[in-house]
C-alpha cells in the first residue's frame, strides 16, 4: 500500500492487517507502530526504480499515495501524474495483477448536487487534483485493456468515522465500508477496470453506485445516523454560493472565474 503514512491509511491499516500481509510505503520513515503483518519501505512515487523494487512479488497494490488535495501543477504533477504512471508501469513490469486506485469525487466534482450521476457520464474535474484523478482512472483503463491488469478505481467521497458536514452526508464512507470495497477489488474474479464510488449507505447520495453493488458491495454504515453531528459542523462554516451547489464543494469555488449558471445547467451528452 502506498500513501501508508496518510490519514486514510491510518484508518485502514488495522483492518487490512487482519486479512493480508502488508508491505506499506510512503516517502517518510517507518512509524513506530508496525504490526507483525506489516513491513515498511520508504519510497518516492517519482522514483521508478524504487517503485519497481517495492512492488516485486506483491499480489496487489492499494495506491493511496500522492497529493490528496488541490495544489499547483508541479505539486500535483510529480506524484499524481508521473507517480501514477510509475506505479501502473511497474505493476505491468513486475507482474502485480491487481491495482486499487484511490480516485476521488473530485474527478466529477463539477456536477451539480441536483444531478444524480453514475459512472457513464463524462468526468468533470473540479481542479488540478481532480484532473489527476481522472488521468489515473484512464491509466487504469489502459492497463486493464492493454496489459491485462485487474483494476478498481474507487472515486472516494470522504473517509472518516462520521460525515464532517452537509456535503459529506452525501459522499461519506466509513473505513469499514472502504475496506469492504478494497477487498472486492483485490479478490473479485470478474474485475477488468471497475469504476466505483467510495460511499457508505448515504440516503442523500448524488451517485448511482450500481457497479459496486453488482460486485457484491453491501455498505454497513449509514450517513443519516450522523445528521445532527454533520449539520452542527456545517453551521460553523461560511456559506459558499458556488461550492454549495456543486458536488465538489470548495474545490469548485477555489479559483472559479467561469459562468456559474452555464456550469450549473450544462447538459452534457450521455
Ligand atoms: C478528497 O479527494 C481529498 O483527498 C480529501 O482530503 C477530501 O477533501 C475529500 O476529497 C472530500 O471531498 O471531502
Amino acid at each position: 500500500m502506498t500513501g501508508a503514512a496518510g490519514g486514510v491509511a491510518k484508518m485502514l491499516r488495522p483492518l487490512l492487517a487482519d486479512r493480508y500481509t502488508m508491505i506499506l510505503s510512503d516517502i517518510v520513515e517507518a512509524p513506530g507502530d508496525l504490526g507483525p503483518n506489516e513491513t515498511w519501505v520508504k519510497a518516492d512515487l517519482t522514483d521508478r526504480a524504487a517503485i519497481g523494487a517495492l512492488l516485486k512479488g506483491a499480489d496487489g497494490l492499494i495506491h493511496l499515495g500522492g497529493q490528496s488535495v488541490e495544489a499547483d501543477w508541479e505539486t500535483v504533477h510529480a506524484p499524481n501524474i508521473q507517480g501514477v504512471w510509475n506505479i501502473f508501469d511497474a505493476c505491468r513490469e513486475v507482474g502485480v495483477p491487481r491495482v486499487i486506485f484511490a480516485s476521488s469525487n473530485h474527478a466529477v466534482g463539477f456536477y451539480p448536487r441536483a444531478r444524480r450521476i453514475g459512472i457513464n457520464e463524462p468526468v468533470r474535474p473540479d481542479g488540478l487534483y481532480g484532473l489527476s484523478k481522472a488521468f489515473g482512472e484512464a491509466i487504469g483503463s489502459l492497463f486493464a485493456d492493454k496489459h491485462g491488469l485487474r483494476v478498481m478505481s474507487i472515486r472516494i467521497g470522504n473517509i472518516g468515522y462520521k460525515p464532517a458536514d452537509h456535503r459529506r452526508l452525501s459522499i461519506w464512507q466509513h473505513p469499514d465500508d472502504l475496506m469492504q470495497l478494497i477487498g472486492i477489488g483485490l479478490e473479485h474474479p470478474d474485475i477488468h477496470h471497475a469504476i466505483v464510488y467510495g460511499a457508505s449507505h448515504n440516503e442523500r447520495a448524488w451517485w448511482d453506485n450500481g457497479t459496486a453493488f453488482a460486485l457484491g458491495y453491501e455498505p454497513e454504515h449509514h450517513a443519516e445516523d450522523h445528521v445532527a453531528y454533520a449539520m452542527a459542523e456545517q453551521a460553523k462554516l461560511p456559506a459558499d454560493p458556488i461550492g454549495d451547489r456543486l458536488q465538489g464543494g470548495g474545490f469548485c469555488s477555489d479559483g472559479f472565474s467561469g459562468d456559474f449558471e452555464r456550469t450549473l445547467t450544462a447538459r452534457l451528452p450521455r
